[in-house]
């Protein structure tokens, strides 16, 4: 369902909805769902009208900083914690403030975000926190060797591992081995489609201890899932979390707007594709996280119903996620079946 419906079709969906905005006062988006002692800390984007036009670059994504919104359970009131960190306290970056994340390390938070330099590239900044809701003070420089956008970082065995990339307006199409190439595009459709990358942290949380590798994804047969197979190669928007000693890698798949998963046995995959977790929202994008609360698992995500289909100003909900017997996540359809 993207931004397409006419008037009776938006007001069909917004009657149907399986859940509402968690906060109203100002859009959000892209949210990173994290419980610390006890309570629900979500990540989001902090969406904002800056009066750019709709491209492929997603300039209109014109994000300046970030918020951190609390709940003491996924169906309790959102606090908004204000403004946590500020494009202009950042010293390398220039515009853009996209999807972040947070992880937490003996007592620090670390938010992890990526924003464009005065160049127009993507890279990725870590700031840091003595709270979980910030305020954060940004490193001078962004994590060396990073690039393009969407950072969700997973802590497995006191290690931390940061995913990342999204492709068109992400940039993740222009490196190939982590270099980068101003005439690289994406593959045909019949090669391989472009991955998603992982990076394990350095123990100071501020660097990637190893070169980010490949995140392959494969069909059925056990074969990188193909460039022209939109309905289910990586897009944008990865999230990583552990479900009875398995790895789900789930993620966006971009312009045919499904959130979908894959599973594997290990942090760097490989993961072999499973399903689909949520079927198109209102609005062009879909982006999530996925947190266990009190033995329940809850599915983060965003629509743009409250600003009536506007797919630049979105608003974060949850909703509750379930498996079935063999592990399967039941797929959830945002507007009912
Ligand atoms: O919010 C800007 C971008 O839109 C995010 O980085 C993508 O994942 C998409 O949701």
């Amino acid at each position: 369902m993207p931004d397409t419906l006419d008037e009776a079709g938006l007001q069909r969906a917004l009657e149907s909805a399986i859940s509402q905005p968690l906060v109203t006062h100002i859009y959000t988006a892209d949210p990173s769902a994290h419980v610390f002692d006890g309570k629900i800390y979500i990540y989001p984007s902090h969406d904002v009208e800056a009066g750019i036009a709709f491209n492929d670059n997603g300039d209109h994504f014109a994000m300046e900083d970030y918020h951190v919104l609390s709940m003491d359970s996924p169906d309790g009131e959102a606090v908004d914690h204000g403004v946590a960190l500020h494009v202009d306290d950042v010293p390398w970056a220039e515009r853009q403030m996209w999807a972040p994340d947070v992880a937490r390390k003996d007592g620090k938070y670390y938010l992890y975000f990526p924003a464009k330099r005065a160049d127009g590239i993507f890279r990725i900044g870590v700031a840091v926190g003595g709270h979980p809701a910030g305020p954060f003070t940004a490193e001078p420089e962004p994590i060396e060797g990073s690039y393009s956008i969407d950072p969700a970082v997973f802590e497995d065995d006191g290690e931390h591992y940061m995913y990342f990339g999204g492709i068109w307006g992400g940039q993740l199409q222009k490196y190939r081995d982590n270099r980068y190439g101003a005439s690289f595009e994406e593959p045909e459709a019949d090669q391989p489609a472009l991955q998603p990358r992982v990076a394990r942290l350095s123990a100071d949380m501020k660097g990637f201890a190893e070169e980010p590798r490949a995140v392959v994804i494969l069909d059925e047969h056990g074969e990188p899932l193909l460039a022209g197979d939109h309905a289910r190669r990586y897009f944008e928007g990865p999230w990583m979390h552990k479900y009875r000693g398995k790895y789900y890698f789930s993620y966006s798949t971009g312009d045919t707007h499904l959130l979908c998963y894959a599973t594997g046995d290990s942090p760097y995959g490989p993961f072999t594709h499973q399903g689909t977790i949520l079927t198109p929202v209102i609005g062009w994008t879909t982006h999530h996280s996925i947190c266990e609360f009190e033995g329940r698992w809850y599915l983060y995500y965003h629509d743009s119903s409250l600003s009536k289909g506007v797919t630049h100003l979105r608003s974060v909900k949850v909703t509750e996620l379930k498996y079935d017997e063999a592990g399967r996540i039941v797929p959830i359809a945002p507007y009912g079946a």
